[in-house]
């Protein structure tokens, strides 16, 4: 994607029962770098954020493939009541991919582990944008989506928004840690160019030099000239003629130098 794009709004329309989780996150690389972080076919990055949310047990997360993926993991839950730790299943859709305005990438959890787990599905709609000096602007929002009634509704969307605001701050952190010490770019193709750029640099560099030695009119450079001149007078030597005596007088000098 492109390096250097001006700010694009977000894309986020309003739902019924939204709750914005975040919407100040704010990485300084562009669009495209955060998108294949979270969502590119290296998946690892995903992998370390799911675990520096304390995530355990996480499955293989795989390629995106139709817009769509799914991966699984277990993550503890630290509530005064309610159970320690709950499996999440998630599906993760990319919705709307538009490098030069946004991307929204939704994702439907379902935790069967939790009371009243089979009611309902935890939606998160992650919206990447450009913010200003080519950075990126996130934008999270969740909602519960209930297919049944329950007693514990309060609690459950409670626990999701806390939770979810928690998991995102790890995200932020490790995706800042990520584009600080990572070189994103693909490795040979860096490689590549720093080495081309880099020999004909030199070669540039080389052929000033030996142009510098020719043209700089340094001490050598205009002994050169004399020299020159005084063979050319030699070639038709006459001591009685102007030149003869003026090569002459030049010699005395040069001896005398
Ligand atoms: C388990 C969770 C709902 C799902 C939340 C997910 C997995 C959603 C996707 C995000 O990318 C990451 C994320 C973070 C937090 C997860 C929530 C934590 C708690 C919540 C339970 C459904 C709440 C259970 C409440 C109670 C009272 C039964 O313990």
């Amino acid at each position: 994607g492109p390096t250097e794009h001006p700010p694009t709004e977000s894309g986020y329309k309003k739902d019924n029962g939204d709750t914005i989780i975040d919407q100040d996150i704010n990485i300084p690389a562009p669009l495209g770098t955060v998108f294949q972080i979270l969502f590119g076919d290296d998946t690892s990055y995903m992998k370390r954020i799911a675990e520096k949310q304390k995530n355990f047990d996480i499955s293989n997360i795989p390629k995106f493939t139709n817009n769509s993926r799914e991966y699984q993991y277990i993550k503890p839950l630290f509530g005064a009541v309610g159970p320690k730790q709950t499996k999440c299943l998630i599906e993760e859709k990319i919705e709307h991919n538009d490098i030069n305005s946004y991307i929204m990438v939704r994702q439907i959890t379902k935790t069967p582990d939790v009371p009243s787990g089979s009611s309902f599905s935890v939606h998160t709609r992650l919206y990447l944008s450009w913010g200003t000096n080519n950075s990126t602007d996130i934008l999270v929002v969740t909602n519960v989506n209930w297919t049944s009634k329950s007693w514990i509704k309060g609690a459950i969307e409670r626990g999701s928004i806390e939770g979810q605001k928690s998991s995102i701050k790890v995200m932020v952190d490790e995706l800042n840690e990520i584009i600080s010490t990572t070189d994103l770019t693909k490795k040979k193709a860096v490689v590549r160019r720093k080495s081309k750029s880099r020999s004909k640099k030199s070669r540039i560099n080389k052929k000033k030099d030996s142009e510098a030695v020719e043209a700089t009119p340094g001490s050598s450079g205009i002994l050169n000239r004399l020299v020159e001149t005084l063979s050319g007078i030699i070639g038709n030597f006459d001591i009685t003629s102007p030149q003869g005596i003026g090569l002459a007088v030049v010699s005395i000098i040069l001896a005398i130098i």
